[in-house]
């Protein structure tokens, strides 16, 4: 499979003036016809030559400026469509057939619960029409479509609808215009038997915007939460950045059939039903807190994506990034910004944090790419995020916000690369940044290494602080980047010191950011009358590996103290993780130490719920993986839940006691949704126990819950205890909600996710279950997904087993969904950290994919592996 360079960019040759598209729709033939004008580009390379790209259609005709091509004046080949001789300015009309029935693909345009729906980024368009299928070619969109008009009432497409008919046949037609230029990745087109919600938002310049979400007809009482959040988001978005939505309507449509969480879309947002549908019945907290956080994200990218957008896929991070952290700002704005500070950092030190360290790693910004589809990460979301986040920390809210400004009065309407985001920032403060660009070009995770040096004759601290970074696929060396490092000082009492660097007139507060910009600096605070603890990297602010000489107590005294209550959190994590790895290492562990601290955690009535069961999990047995130089995952399960077991025993009565006085926590504000984290925490600590009388008060649990969040905790819970409780509750939440798929996702979940020893043999019974359904990737993900990347005890049996299996899901799914397939395949990369008897046999899997004919998807991976 061919590789693609950021360093071959080339401005594009021909420019769209304007797109014209005409569908008959039908469910196995649909014809589409394209009527485009293209203009050559002047600031591109000359050549009389047309390239377009295609592929998955049927080519029935070409006309060019009217006139019909002869075969001989074209070529069609694997990737597209070539005209070796074109003018300088013309019109072609394409016409093409397609599948949208037999796409199994869920890219392009394809059936969902008998409807019909779109997904082209990136690269799905090319499978409508054929096109210059690149985000660089921007133009305004007209869409046509006719339809039957019993099966299909309702004809949606970007923009605003025009005109709309009734044709003899029983069919019928609608025109939608867009009247913002935009790259094909943002066509969407919709067409089936939909019902709608309607309600509308007034702008702060007080025009009124009609807001519609779509979903089949039974669903509609569910999207009320959708519909709220929209709201939020978009006053949100006025007040936090001055942006405000453009078009007269909005509109949303939920579909079952999804490969990725939602798309932006212009106007005409298109998501996973899984991130819409919401009642306390059927949706936890999490999907609760989820769905308001994609509705945002998806809203916010009409600024962030859609009026500026990326020059080319490298630039992917630009919109990604940017946009995954404009949620988070929201999230956090309307909920607990610590929690979910914690939560982000969670995913990115458990996901990113491994990717880094495997054969995928890869700058937030690729050089080079195989599949685009494949980069859609953890790395360029997710640590794209936290590097638009350091904007933010050196140049203060304000300052940020000068540069988002700037940014979008310079590139409003324009295909930009990440270089333009940082020079607003830059020149919006009038700053050097350039420091910057390193995060953008260099992969890996970046280790600071803190050690303290106190002079009590002078009541000086120094902190002497080094960075570095492992070698990744992309380069050896790693140039030092610019780490701010948030910090604070504590004295033994608890209490924070005013921070004097050496050389400052006075000390200016508790908590401040220092710079590291050198592989090797040192900083020194005066006035400070004692040795100190210091409080590092708080608010996690930078995405780095911390490594201070932190002794337990340590740990256990800034889980007490400290006023960052993330480092609360993080100093909880170290020491669960310092216990952890010395059972591994067969060493005493002070479990009291840590049952202890969790003891006072618990008891302590400024903390509120939420961080307090956050303090309470463990770091996951990916975490611990990463952190041991070769990873035995059965270990590594044992000694988890070895610990989770003596914490549980030391903590009994203070688990039962919190979880029976939070035992009535109802409604959907914050403190409810806090108080049931905290109480499914202890409750899943209690069920370590496997007595009884915590299995008797799980299934209690179960059976008197009033929402989703109880049930499905509570199911999650029973699921890996081998009891008849169990069964009992498996086989009645299947009963009560066998006809809501998304509730039957969690069922498959929490089979696959189980602890006990038959769970592979489950799993693979559950194929068979009218549940499941191979060609839906959120069924994929909720059983395989959950078996083979949040399952490690079972995935890495022994045998191979877990790995064997995989395989052969990834083999059967890649002739269906590549894309989905390439997800799944990732379980298989991290062969090389693995001790040497799971190693082989996960090699052995991956060369027999690599033996077996591979999508460019999956095929990418396996051969990066290898
Ligand atoms: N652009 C793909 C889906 C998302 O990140 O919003
Ligand atoms: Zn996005």
């Amino acid at each position: 499979n061919r590789t693609v360079y950021l360093k071959d960019y080339q401005p594009p040759q021909w420019l769209v003036d304007d797109v014209y598209l005409d569908f008959a729709l039908q469910p196995s033939a649909t014809e589409v016809i394209s009527t485009i004008r293209y203009r050559r580009n002047p600031l591109a390379e000359q050549g009389d030559a047309l390239l377009l790209d295609g592929h998955d259609m049927e080519l029935l005709s070409i006309r060019l400026d009217g006139e019909l091509l002869m075969p001989e004046r074209y070529r069609v080949h694997a990737g597209g469509l070539e005209i070796p001789a074109v003018p300088e300015r013309f019109t072609l009309e394409v016409t093409t057939r397609i599948d949208p029935q037999g796409n199994t693909s869920l890219d392009g345009l394809y059936r969902s619960g008998g409807n019909y729906c779109t997904q082209c980024e990136a690269q799905g368009f090319r499978k409508i029409t054929y096109y210059p299928d690149r985000p660089d070619v921007m133009a305004p969109f007209t869409v046509r479509m006719t339809a039957d008009a019993a099966d299909n009432p309702v004809l949606l497409s970007n923009g605003n609808p025009v005109a709309s008919g009734k044709l003899d046949d029983g069919r019928h037609w609608a025109e939608w215009q867009d009247p913002f230029a935009k790259p094909a990745y943002l066509f969407a087109l919709v067409a089936g038997n939909l019902a709608c919600v309607e309600d509308h938002f007034v702008t702060a310049s007080g025009r009124t915007i009609a807001l519609r979400i779509y979903t089949e007809a039974h669903h509609i009482d569910q999207c009320d939460h959708a519909m709220a959040s929209l709201k939020r988001a978009m006053r949100w978005d006025e007040e936090r950045f001055g942006l405000e939505y453009d078009l007269d309507l909005f509109m949303l449509v939920a579909v079952d059939d999804f490969n990725m969480g939602a798309m932006e879309n212009k106007g005409l947002n298109i998501f996973n039903s899984q991130l819409v549908f919401a009642s306390p019945e059927i949706a936890t907290d999490d999907d609760y807190i989820s769905i308001e956080a994609v509705i945002g994200h998806e809203y916010f990218h009409n600024w962030t994506g859609n009026r500026v957008t990326c020059r080319d896929w490298f630039q992917l991070s630009l919109k990604e990034g940017l946009t995954v952290f404009r949620d988070q700002c929201f999230t956090s704005d309307l909920h607990s910004a610590a929690v979910k500070r914690i939560e982000d950092v969670r995913l990115l030190r458990a996901l990113q944090f491994a990717e880094d360290a495997s054969p995928m790693a890869h700058p937030i910004r690729p050089a080079s790419y195989m599949e685009i589809n494949n980069f859609y990460t953890v790395t360029v979301y997710e640590k794209g995020a936290e590097i638009v986040r350091l904007y933010q920390t050196l140049l203060g809210i304000d300052g940020f916000r000068r540069g988002m400004d700037l940014y979008f009065q310079r590139h409003d309407g324009q295909a930009v690369a990440t270089e333009d985001f940082l020079a607003a920032m830059a020149d919006a403060n009038d700053a050097d940044l350039s420091q910057m660009q390193r995060w953008y070009d260099q992969a890996g995770t970046p280790r600071l290494s803190v050690r303290m040096e106190y002079d009590s004759a002078a009541h000086r601290c120094t902190l002497h602080v080094s960075q570095s970074c492992p070698s990744t696929p992309e380069a050896e060396v790693k140039q030092p980047f610019l780490i701010p490092l948030a910090l604070g000082l504590l004295r033994a009492d608890g209490t924070p010191l005013a921070l004097q660097l050496a050389g400052e007139a006075e000390g200016c507060g508790s908590s401040r950011t220092l710079l590291v910009t050198e592989a090797e600096q040192s900083f020194t605070f005066v006035n400070v009358p004692e040795a100190p603890v210091p409080s590092l990297l708080r608010d996690f602010s930078a995405p780095v590996i911390l490594d201070y000489p932190y002794r337990a107590e340590d740990d256990a005294f800034l889980m007490a103290y400290d006023e960052d209550p993330f480092n609360r959190w993080a100093a909880a994590q170290r020491l669960a993780m310092r216990t952890m790895l010395a059972m591994l290492a067969g060493e005493a562990a002070d479990v009291e130490l840590i049952a202890t601290a969790f003891s006072r955690l618990l008891a302590d009535p400024d903390l509120d719920a939420a961080l307090k069961a956050e303090a309470l999990m463990l770091p996951s047995e990916s975490e611990v993986a990463d952190a041991c130089a070769v990873a035995d995952p059965g270990h590594i399960h044992e000694v988890r839940e070895q610990l989770r077991v003596r914490i549980a025993t030391l903590l009994q009565g203070e688990l039962e006691s919190t979880h029976a006085e939070l035992a009535a926590a109802s409604g959907l504000d914050d403190l409810a949704m806090q108080q049931r984290k905290l109480k499914n925490v202890c409750l899943s600590y209690l069920l370590t126990l496997k007595t009884g009388r915590v299995i008797e008060l799980a299934y209690r649990c179960f059976l008197q819950a009033a929402c989703m969040t109880d049930q499905y905790a509570a199911l999650a819970g029973l699921a890996s205890c081998d009891c008849a409780e169990r069964k009992l509750a498996l086989s009645a939440f299947e009963a009560q909600w066998q006809g809501e798929a998304n509730v039957m996702g969690k069922w498959l979940a929490v089979q696959a996710g189980s602890s006990l020893p038959d769970t592979l043999e489950q799993v693979k019974q559950l194929l068979a279950h009218p549940a499941f359904d191979l060609r839906n990737p959120n069924k994929v993900r909720a059983l395989i997904g959950t078996f083979a990347l949040r399952n490690p005890a079972l995935f890495h049996a022994i045998d191979g087993s877990g790995y064997r299996f995989v395989a052969d899901q990834v083999l059967q799914l890649d002739r269906m969904n590549p894309q989905v397939a390439a997800r799944m395949v990732r379980a298989l990369m991290n062969w090389k950290r693995l001790e040497p008897v799971r190693s082989g046999l996960m090699r052995a899997q991956l060369q027999r994919l690599s033996d077996a004919g591979l999508s460019a998807d999956v095929g990418e991976i396996v051969s990066k592996s290898l």
